[in-house]
């Protein structure tokens, strides 16, 4: 073995135990820098005879640069050691707050309610929420329901046991009391959802005593008609995700609004789905109005200042047109195989961006 394989064996075992990028720097100075050992050997040629320097010139040369490869390719590797052991280090385990995953299901009901919120928080509406007890102002005076009016009754409507010097009271027929808890307490301009529990006493295929109501309410000094209907279609279109949906306004009546209307949509049906939105027929979706001068000023409001529209509907059984549930009982009957079949998954919350629904 000569001086010179002695040297190569001796720096490629150097190279291969540099175990940072520091440490091979300097194993790379003490062999290719200035003073290196290659570096002199490569300078001795200088001194050389023209027979000996053709001889060690190509062998120092050929030195030279398998020693430089060497270098380069143990670099490489120390690189991509030092970056896997950084990526390794700073993983975060996003994964982390779903596990174990959740088990239950969310309500078709509560899922359509939030369905519901997300819409109209998107056109500026605010929640209110108010007590499912509430007294006889509230639920029937305050909404112009004239004393031993037969719309009372028409109510079916749960009374409470009396209590000793305490006002009649009825659990809510509707979640209009909100409404006028909420004018009475805040200012206009209002814009407002209340989705809620609601109780009448009746209960068949299409009713069951306890059921779920979402109502509006906007109030200001120029809200008319137009207003109400551009609102309501931009709800449907958003709630069914179909886009130019076509709606009728139907003249009804309602003792809390004047004028007062039922909404319709068109649909068809195609073999055993419902198709909203465009067809021959009509279906009502909800009630609706301008609210009555008379509700207005028994929340101390002036009729000739403000004025504004209400509307409600049935958020079951929008559930059950959106959802295809055929049973509306089956909705209380709290069967875990029926929730599992209907039900939604608890993270996929209803936001407008990525879809209400999965
Ligand atoms: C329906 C109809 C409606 C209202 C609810 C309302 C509330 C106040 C004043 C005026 Cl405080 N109106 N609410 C108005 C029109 C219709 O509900 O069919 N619900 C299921």
């Amino acid at each position: 073995m000569t001086d010179l394989d002695r040297l190569e064996k001796n720096l490629l075992q150097q190279i291969e135990a540099a175990d940072s990028e520091e440490a091979l720097e300097s194993v790379r100075v003490q062999a290719l820098g200035k003073k290196g050992q290659v570096s002199v050997q490569m300078k001795s040629l200088g001194k050389m005879s023209p027979e000996e320097r053709k001889q060690k010139g190509p062998l120092l040369n050929g030195l030279k640069a398998r020693i430089g490869e060497a270098i380069g390719a143990r670099k490489e590797q120390l690189e991509r050691a030092a970056l896997e052991a950084r990526l390794a280090n700073e993983r975060a385990d996003i994964t982390l707050p779903i596990r174990p995953l959740p088990k239950g299901k969310i309500h078709p009901i509560t899922q359509v309610a939030e369905e519901v919120a997300v819409i109209f928080a998107d056109m500026g509406f605010e929640i209110r929420e108010g007590p499912d007890m509430e007294d006889d102002f509230h639920n029937f005076t305050a909404l112009n329901f004239p004393p031993d009016h037969p719309a009372r009754e028409l109510h079916d409507t749960f009374f409470l046991e009396r209590q000793e010097g305490a006002d009649p009271m009825v659990l809510r027929t509707h979640t209009s009391p909100v409404q006028i808890r909420t004018m009475m307490s805040e200012k206009p301009p209002l814009r407002v959802i209340i989705p809620g529990r609601t109780f009448r006493c009746d209960s068949d295929q299409t009713h069951t005593p306890m059921f779920h109501q979402v109502e509006g309410l906007v109030i200001d000094k120029q809200t008319h008609m137009g207003h109400l209907k551009g609102t309501l279609n931009a709800f449907i279109e958003a709630f069914f995700e179909v886009d130019g949906v076509e709606t009728r306004l139907r003249p009804h009546f309602f003792p809390f609004t004047e004028p007062s209307a039922e909404m319709d949509v068109r649909y068809s049906r195609v073999g055993n789905e419902l198709r909203i939105g465009q067809g021959d027929s009509w279906m009502e979706i909800l009630g609706c109005g301008m609210v009555h001068p008379n509700v207005l000023k028994n929340c101390g409001l002036d009729p000739d200042e403000y004025q504004g529209f209400a509307f409600g509907m049935g958020i079951d059984r929008l559930a059950m047109l959106k959802y295809g549930i055929p049973d509306l009982r089956d909705m209380f009957a709290a069967d875990a195989r029926w929730l599992e079949h209907y039900g939604f998954d608890a993270l996929d919350q209803p936001n407008l961006a990525t879809g209400l629904s999965r």
